[in-house]
């Protein structure tokens, strides 16, 4: 049965007429097998290549024939040092895929830096077999641009999943270190197929209880299992673990007795996970404990804890994700009052992790601004790809063009073209560390991420996190072809039916600049008028401020002057109503019902037609689907047709819920021509 379960790694047998353009390529496969990523890559192409091509691959020590493929590094076959390909500058992940003749013989050399290299390599390789791409002409030359590219779990020691929609956690405590299930070893497989390299395995809010000898052993076993394919893991810290579970009474960062307690916690760790990666910290944000409980900065914090992995190699990924006052008056500015003035002030083993937009990873929000106002600090993007506020597991909606749109934004750091991926890949500031993570949507599904779409979002930041200026259209294809078929006839509708998908959602839940207005604390489906309790910036009437005059948050110079975190030119033109983007207006600005819109139309008319428009273009994801029938096995398409019939429905309900709650507010009538809902 097609549960979905094999993710991108189908390696099903490819069409008759497609096999043959692989057949004089594909003879004997030369590889060493001494490492254990060496015995992971060869397992991975025998098993990719004997279920693409329906035939097993011979192994062989020397090229005997033409069409070998010739795997690993310079270092560890002399067969690979004699071709002399220049892969110095690629650095250890890098690789090169080439057709090269060796003794007469034409052959493909897939040639790493280092063992992970030539893994990573070989997993492009097999993924040009299963997208239907020659490989006659090969010389393909790639090492990522980011050098931390990592998932966040936020899997509670319980099983419970912080925001997760597809069952509970993968790791099973209770069995470790004993039992390494299958599906470890399948995660890494995954993971390193799209350049993954690390893992925080725990939730940022959880205890401190991950930190204990017991749970230790657990995590280094799950290292162990990670390590051949190139993942290391990270674990999310709590601030007050010396007094939880280290007995002291204080866990401030300059404590002498708190640092030796960091110092030896990390000796441990590095005892039982000598590659351990480091540490994930959220503190002073929620309720979550910090060094300001202390009177001390985050930098004291960081440095603190970065102090104690130096030695060690580790690093800390100290989030700017900061939450605390309720009453401030623009929640969006928060982060960047913390942060922007310790630039300069944090180790060299630290990096900011800083969510892709100042609020929330809403639907649509501009890029965070403390993305360019810190150029002595690697900043480190995260992105969330589980879908919290996105319509869960059911809802069709492909995230690649939203993070595309963040990391092609402009900050105007150093004039224009310093991008948001410039900022994070540490070119624009020659940083040597980099990072990018994402909050998983990985859970005990069989399928793994609550619906077969949703794969595709950890997908789509895998290769981003590769490389940050690919784009999302080029990965959706990549992904379509890899989990269903090639078959044009299918690939062209549903990549288009993806790339949709995200401004679907934005129009049917929160259209021109809009956010936050679903229903507070689970945050799903639509709950515009909800004012209830005191913390009263938790509340979607306090992200939108409807009244009878208009709709929108003021953060222009009139109101929060959120603005004036912006580079000046991005500042002016958001404080400019006129000059700002549609898509960012009610973000910015405070505007009246009657508001004149681009197209001539009022924004209260605007408003309608954006919500109506994102109820027919899900309309329209259906027709495409159901057109589809036949292309893929029934179960998969089934239950995306079913998932689609319950994100119309829910679009609708967005739809209708919105509209007539705005109307109460703005008291204007229905456009012509409105279908009232049924
Ligand atoms: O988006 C919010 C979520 C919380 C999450 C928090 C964070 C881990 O609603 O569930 O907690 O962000 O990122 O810290």
């Amino acid at each position: 049965a097609e549960d979905g379960y094999e993710l991108w790694l189908r390696y099903h047998p490819l069409t008759p007429g497609q096999a043959v353009l692989y057949r004089g390529h594909t003879a004997e496969l030369i590889i060493g097998s001494t490492t254990p990523t060496q015995i992971a890559t060869r397992n991975e192409l025998q098993r990719g290549l004997s279920g693409l091509l329906g035939q097993d691959l011979p192994l062989s020590e020397t090229v005997t024939r033409d069409g070998a493929i010739i795997v690993g590094t310079a270092a560890s076959s002399p067969l690979i040092a004699k071709l002399r390909l220049d892969i110095q500058s690629l650095g250890s992940d890098g690789y090169v895929i080439r057709n090269v003749i060796v003794d007469g013989h034409p052959a493909t050399a897939i040639v790493g830096g280092s063992d992970i290299g030539a893994l990573y390599g070989s997993f492009h390789f097999l993924r040009l077999l299963q997208t239907g791409q020659a490989i006659d002409h090969l010389d393909l030359h790639e090492s990522p641009r980011i050098k931390l590219r990592v998932l966040d779990h936020w899997d509670y020691l319980n099983g419970q999943i912080e925001r997760g929609y597809a069952g509970a956690s993968i790791w099973d405590w209770w069995k470790l270190p004993d039992w390494r299930a299958p599906r470890y070893t399948d995660y890494a497989r995954a993971n390193a197929s799209i350049g993954i390299n690390g893992t925080v395995l725990n939730d940022v809010t959880g205890g401190a209880t991950i930190l204990t000898t017991t749970y230790l052993q657990k995590v280094a076993a799950l290292a162990d299992v990670f390590r051949p394919y190139g993942i290391r893991v990270y674990l999310s810290v709590r601030f007050s673990a010396p007094i939880e579970i280290g007995g002291l009474k204080t866990a401030d960062p300059l404590d002498p007795q708190v640092r030796a307690w960091w110092r030896a916690k990390a000796d441990e760790i590095y005892q039982l996970i000598p590659d351990f990666g480091g540490f994930l910290v959220k503190a002073d944000s929620e309720g979550q404990p910090g060094p300001q409980d202390y009177k001390r900065t985050h930098a004291d914090g960081a440095n603190m804890l970065a102090d104690a992995l130096a030695p060690h190699g580790g690093i800390v990924m100290w989030r700017t994700f900061v939450y605390s006052q309720a009453n401030k008056d623009d929640r969006a500015k928060q982060a960047y009052e913390e942060f922007k003035p310790l630039d300069g002030q944090f180790h060299a083993n630290v990096l900011l992790q800083t969510k892709n937009g100042p609020i929330d990873f809403q639907p649509r929000e501009p890029f965070h601004p403390l993305f360019g106002a810190m150029p002595k600090t690697p900043l480190m993007m995260e992105f969330e790809i589980t879908k919290e506020y996105l319509g869960f597991a059911t809802h069709l909606v492909y995230l690649g063009p939203l993070y595309e749109e963040v990391l092609s934004s402009d900050t105007m750091e150093r004039g224009m073209g310093s991008t948001v991926a410039k900022v994070i890949d540490g070119s624009l500031e020659g940083h040597a560390l980099s990072g990018m993570a994402g909050d998983a949507n990985i859970g005990a599904d069989r399928n793994w991420c609550g619906s077969d779409f949703n794969q595709a979002n950890w997908y789509v930041f895998g290769r981003l996190a590769w490389n940050p200026t690919l784009s999302s259209r080029a990965i959706a294809e990549e992904w379509v072809r890899m989990t269903f078929t090639n078959n044009e006839a299918f690939v062209k509708p549903v990549v288009d039916m993806m790339m949709g998908s995200r401004e679907a959602a934005v129009d049917y839940m929160t259209p021109l600049g809009l956010l936050h207005l679903m229903g507070p604390g689970h945050h799903y489906g639509p709950a515009p008028w909800d004012a209830s309790e005191s913390e009263a910036d938790w509340r979607p009437v306090y992200y939108h401020r409807a009244d009878r005059q208009g709709i929108g948050f003021d953060r222009s110079s009139t109101g929060s002057n959120a603005v004036a975190q912006y580079a000046p030119a991005i500042a002016a033109q958001f404080n400019d109503m006129a000059q700002t983007p549609e898509r960012f207006l009610l973000y910015f600005h405070h505007v009246p019902w009657d508001y004149r819109m681009r197209s001539g139309q009022t924004l209260w008319y605007e408003l309608v037609a954006h919500y109506t428009q994102g109820v027919d273009d899900v309309k329209q994801m259906r027709a495409t689907w159901s057109h589809l029938h036949g292309y893929i096995d029934e179960e998969r398409y089934q239950q995306v047709a079913t998932f689609l019939a319950i994100q119309e429905k829910e679009a609708q309900w967005w739809r209708d819920a919105c509209i007539a709650y705005f109307q109460s507010i703005s008291g204007r009538p229905l456009p012509p021509g409105y279908a009232p809902p049924q």
